[in-house]
């Protein structure tokens, strides 16, 4: 097994990832320092791959320091909802916080239209090259929460193509991999990866 550092604080995308991955012969573990997920700084961006960028150098940093060895792996997401201009976006993480799927849907309370999209950033270094994946989903905003799989926005995101109408929230993680903007990202990274040889 290969071993895949994933710098990452989301439980929810450690698990994805490594569902994703391990069939594939990776091992992947999330990236520690002391037994801590490292802290890193993330820029003030509206790109999800320059936030993505920006944490790989910083992980190569910590890594060499450490003394680790191993690929390193991290990836940026954001729901981006079309008719609030694409928020929450690059801050979906901390908006979550903050409001949380309800204070998500009372803002949308007026909205008809509730086209979005999950976007992801995948970036993984082999020890020698950058290899980036990235993936979107689109789907709609439910009029309230179903389901407790998954994580993050899950219960009030349902995929395009998915005729029965469930949120990833409704969904395991093998459904959720057939539509996911990680699955995607990840699958891109995998292709480029067999193309380099590693
Ligand atoms: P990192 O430590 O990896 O940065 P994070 O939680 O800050 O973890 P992101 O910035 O990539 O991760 O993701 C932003 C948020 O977007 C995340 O906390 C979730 O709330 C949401 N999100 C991302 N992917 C999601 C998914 O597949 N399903 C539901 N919500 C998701």
């Amino acid at each position: 097994m290969k071993r895949l550092l994933f710098l990452t604080g989301n439980a929810g995308k450690l698990a994805e990832a490594s569902h994703f991955f391990e069939p594939l012969g990776y091992q992947v573990e999330p990236f520690l320092i002391d037994g801590e997920v490292p802290i890193v700084i993330e820029p003030q961006s509206d790109s999800l791959k320059e936030v993505a960028i920006a944490k790989i150098e910083q992980a190569k940093a910590l890594l060499n320091l450490s003394g680790q060895d191993g690929s390193i792996f991290v990836e940026d997401a954001g729901l981006f909802i079309d008719d609030l201009n694409g928020f929450p976006g690059v801050n979906s993480a901390s908006v979550l916080k903050q409001i949380g799927l309800s204070g998500i849907l009372n803002l949308m309370s007026e909205i008809t239209h509730r086209g979005a999209e999950f976007r992801a950033c995948a970036v993984l270094f082999t020890g020698n090259e950058l290899v980036f994946g990235e993936g979107v989903c689109r789907g709609t905003i439910t009029g309230k929460t179903l389901g407790e799989s998954g994580f993050g926005y899950d219960p009030i995101f349902s995929p395009e193509g998915e005729d029965s109408g469930r949120t990833f929230g409704q969904m395991d993680r093998m459904a959720k991999e057939a539509f996911s903007h990680r699955a995607k990202a990840l699958e891109s990274v995998k292709k480029q990866l067999d193309l380099l040889g590693r």
